[in-house]
């Protein structure tokens, strides 16, 4: 089994429930199974200011999915809330982000780890902060850390 971090956010439909269903619903995609799940979270809006407040929180599962097979399954999942891409960063029922996947690094067309983005955004690092504290992500450091950088980031725990 392998362990992965997973970001999981919502804007549009009632988010908090969005969020706490599909937290549960990872324990259900083929050979994986949910380790811990964050607090949920308010966060402001990064990237497209002009949209709803969202719901974000992490999660650790063990799977033995290898990663693209894993994302494939994410994507799915989002498919299944009725997620929809009108154009980057929109509102969203579903968004399922695969964070790390073991200490791989990879760039391909489909698939980066660590995600790329990750270490900037306190709605990620806060959560993250919360169930992995000692996670180290590549050259960016210890959660821990990284996680104090963006403490003013808009990012309140519920
Ligand atoms: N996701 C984005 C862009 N901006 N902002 C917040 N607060 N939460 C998100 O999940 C989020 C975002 C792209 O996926
Ligand atoms: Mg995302
Ligand atoms: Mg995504």
């Amino acid at each position: 089994m392998s362990r992965a971090y997973i970001a999981l956010g919502s804007n549009l439909k009632s988010p908090e429930e969005q969020v706490s269903n599909a937290l549960a619903e990872l324990d259900s995609i083929t050979g994986t199974k949910l380790i811990k799940a964050s607090s949920l979270y308010r966060t402001a809006p990064i990237g497209y200011d002009n949209q709803p407040d969202f719901i974000n929180a992490v999660a650790e599962i063990e799977t033995s999915l290898p990663p693209l097979d894993l994302l494939h399954a994410l994507l799915a999942l989002e498919t299944t809330y009725g997620r929809e891409r009108p154009f980057p960063n929109a509102p969203r029922v579903l968004d399922l982000d695969l964070l790390t996947y073991e200490d791989i690094v990879l760039n391909s067309e489909t698939l980066t780890l660590p995600h790329p983005r990750m270490h900037e955004r306190g709605f990620v690092m806060i959560p993250l902060a919360e169930i992995a504290p000692d996670l180290v992500i590549g050259q960016h450091g210890k959660i821990t850390k990284l996680a104090q950088d963006y403490a003013n980031q808009g990012v309140e725990r519920i």
